[in-house]
C-alpha cells in the first residue's frame, strides 16, 4: 500500500512473476578428423550420456552433420560449450561445439 502526492491511498497488489528460462540447445558438429572415440568420450564426460547413447549421438552427427547433445539453461549450455572447445584443443582435434537457442 502507498500514499501519492494528493494523499490518496493507492492499493497496489503483486502478482508473482515466475518466468521459465530460455533453453538452449547444445549441438556437435561433424568434421573428417575427430576420431569417433573421442566424440564417444565427450558425449559421455560432459554430456552424462551412456556408452550406448554417445554412439548413438556420435554416428547422426557423422551422418547428418549436426546433432544434438542436450538441452540447457544459458549459462549452463555456455560452460558446455567452453569446456568441449578446450578439452577438443587440448587434444589438437578441431571437433566444434556450439549452443543455439530454442
Ligand atoms: N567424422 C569423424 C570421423 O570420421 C567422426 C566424428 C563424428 C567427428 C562426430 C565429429 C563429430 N572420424
Amino acid at each position: 500500500d502507498d500514499d501519492d502526492q494528493s494523499g490518496t491511498v493507492v492499493v497496489t497488489r503483486t502478482r508473482p512473476k515466475t518466468k521459465r528460462p530460455s533453453m538452449y540447445r547444445v549441438l556437435l558438429l561433424n568434421d573428417d578428423y575427430t576420431p569417433m572415440e573421442f566424440v564417444v568420450h565427450v558425449l559421455e564426460r560432459f554430456f552424462q550420456k551412456t556408452r550406448d547413447e554417445a554412439t548413438h549421438i556420435m554416428l547422426h552427427v557423422h551422418h547428418h552433420g549436426v546433432g544434438e547433445c542436450g538441452v540447457y539453461t544459458y549459462e549452463v549450455a555456455e560452460t558446455k560449450v567452453t569446456q568441449v572447445m578446450d578439452f577438443a584443443r587440448k587434444h589438437q582435434h578441431p571437433l566444434q561445439c556450439v549452443m543455439e537457442k530454442k
